[in-house]
C-alpha cells in the first residue's frame, strides 16, 4: 500500500521556476571521464563520478514537479508504518518515455558502459534529515550473480554508507548535486547500504536509481 504525497511549492527551487527548461537542459558526461573505482574487496566495487549530472538543480525541480510521489507502507516490528521518504518509479514496461529526456540519455549510456540492460528507474525523495533508508541490499541479487545498481544524487548532499553484511566498519560517501555512485560485482550479495538520518540536512535530497531486470 502507498499514499500519494503532495509536496509544498518550496520543494521546487527558484532556479527551476525561473528557467525555460531548454536553454540550460541537464546533461550527463557520456564519456565517463574521471570515474574512479574503489575495490571494496576482491569481488565488489564502487565507481564514483562527482557531478556526473550537470544542471542537477534544474532536474531536481523538474522531477519533484513531474513525478507522482507516494509514501509506501512497510511492516516494522509487527506494525504498519509509513516509509521515511517518498518514492516514485518508472520502467520500460510503463510504455512512456522517461519522465525527463536526460534520464533516457543517462540510462542508455549506463547500459552501454556497464553492460547491463537498465530498464527501470527508482526515485527517492528525502524531504529533510529525518527521511532515510535503512541498511539493506537491493533485490536484483535474487536473480543475478553480479547486479549493477547506479545512484545519481541530486540536491543537498547526504552520507551514503556501505558495510559488509557480516558487520564491521562502514565506508561513507557524501552524495548530492549530480554525483554518481555505482555498486557492482558482488555488492548486493556481500554488502549492504543505507542513507542514515542526520540531525541537520541542508535541504532535500533526491536520488535516482538505475536498475536492471525490474521492468515489470
Ligand atoms: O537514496 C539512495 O542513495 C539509496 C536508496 C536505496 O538504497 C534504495 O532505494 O534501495
Amino acid at each position: 500500500m502507498s499514499t500519494v504525497a503532495s509536496l509544498p511549492a518550496a520543494f521546487v527551487p527558484a532556479s527551476y521556476q525561473a528557467s525555460l527548461f531548454g536553454i540550460d537542459d541537464p546533461w550527463v558526461d557520456t564519456s565517463f571521464t574521471g570515474v574512479e573505482r574503489t575495490q571494496l574487496d576482491a569481488d565488489s566495487w564502487v565507481d564514483l563520478m562527482p557531478r556526473w549530472m550537470q544542471g542537477s538543480d534544474l532536474l531536481f525541480g523538474e522531477l519533484v514537479a513531474r513525478l507522482r510521489w507516494a509514501q509506501r507502507e512497510v511492516v516494522m516490528f509487527d506494525q504498519l508504518m509509513l516509509e521515511p521518504r517518498l518514492t516514485a518509479w518508472w520502467s520500460i514496461g510503463s510504455k512512456s518515455d522517461e519522465p525527463v529526456p536526460v534520464l533516457g540519455v543517462a540510462r542508455r549510456a549506463l547500459s552501454e558502459r556497464y553492460h547491463r540492460p537498465f530498464d527501470a528507474i527508482g526515485f527517492n525523495l528525502y524531504r529533510d534529515g529525518r527521511d532515510s533508508v535503512a541498511w539493506h541490499a537491493d533485490r536484483e541479487r535474487y536473480e543475478h550473480e553480479d547486479p549493477t545498481v547506479v545512484i545519481v544524487s541530486l540536491g543537498a548532499p547526504r552520507p551514503f554508507q556501505i558495510r559488509r553484511k557480516t558487520g564491521g566498519p562502514s565506508q561513507s560517501w557524501l552524495l548530492g548535486h549530480g554525483d554518481m555512485l555505482v555498486m557492482g560485482g558482488a555488492c548486493q550479495h556481500d554488502w549492504e547500504h543505507c542513507v542514515p538520518k542526520v540531525a541537520h540536512a541542508h535541504g532535500p535530497r533526491l536520488s535516482i536509481m538505475f536498475r536492471h531486470h525490474l521492468a515489470e
